[in-house]
């Protein structure tokens, strides 16, 4: 099987976690983020993650793959639950976040911006949701406040002795903080609560992702 991503994507990193979780093999593949074809043949629209489940065809969302791939094999490992409260407090550090990581990934190393015209193509796109990638770097330490905030409100929700966020049971919760998180790893001196901090390093090393480099800015 082929999965279709960018490196940042934290959609991405949902689909990616559960065949590093499963150790199943599979191709990776990445996209240059401004081709637009590759995907519309594909699924009709430009999004990833895309898995190829055989040859021709495509599976997209997130979620699904997750789930897909999970029923393919025994253990079933993974409980649908979502914590409410946890979804709310990822969906409200949506300014904040996209606000110190996607000035940071276009600048990255990733393979999706390895041209000048997917990095123009990144910027001028997500511009349009955030504003300018400059004002969003100048107001850095302003994000980085308000997103200790918001890690340290996650850190009281989860409990140390618990491997997973609901204990010992792997769920949709995990690969929404996971993802989460992972994009955070890109931003120089954001140092994550002790528990947290620990966490992303389990996930990471459980579902084979490896963290973000952080980048000089
Ligand atoms: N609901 C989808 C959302 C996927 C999504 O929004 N992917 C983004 C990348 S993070 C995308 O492909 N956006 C189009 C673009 O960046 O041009 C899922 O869970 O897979």
């Amino acid at each position: 099987m082929k999965l279709f991503i960018y490196d940042h994507c934290p959609y991405c990193v949902k689909a990616r976690m559960i065949f590093g979780l499963k150790n199943i093999p599979f191709t990776l593949i990445t996209l240059l983020n401004d081709d637009e074809k590759t995907p519309i043949s594909m699924i009709g629209k430009k999004m990833v993650p895309i898995l190829e489940i055989e040859s021709g065809k495509f599976m997209p969302e997130s979620m699904d793959i997750v789930q897909f791939i999970d029923k393919q094999s025994s253990p079933n490992l993974i409980s649908k639950e979502e914590d409410p409260s946890l979804l709310q407090i990822l969906n409200q550090a949506r300014t904040p976040y996209y606000s110190l990581v996607m000035p940071r990934w276009v600048q990255s190393e990733m393979e999706e911006f390895k041209t000048p015209s997917s990095r123009k193509y990144f910027q001028n796109k997500k511009e349009q949701m955030i504003g300018p990638f400059s004002s969003a770097l100048e107001k850095t330490k302003e994000f980085k406040i308000e997103i200790l905030a918001i890690l340290t409100e996650i850190e009281n929700k989860i409990t140390e002795k618990n491997t997973w966020y609901l204990g010992n049971q792997i769920s949709f919760n995990d690969f929404h903080l996971f993802a989460f998180l992972r994009s955070l790893t890109i931003v120089k001196d954001l140092s994550f609560p002790f528990k947290l901090e620990k966490y992303t390093k389990y996930c990471s090393e459980k579902s084979q992702i490896p963290l973000s480099k952080n980048i000089s800015i």
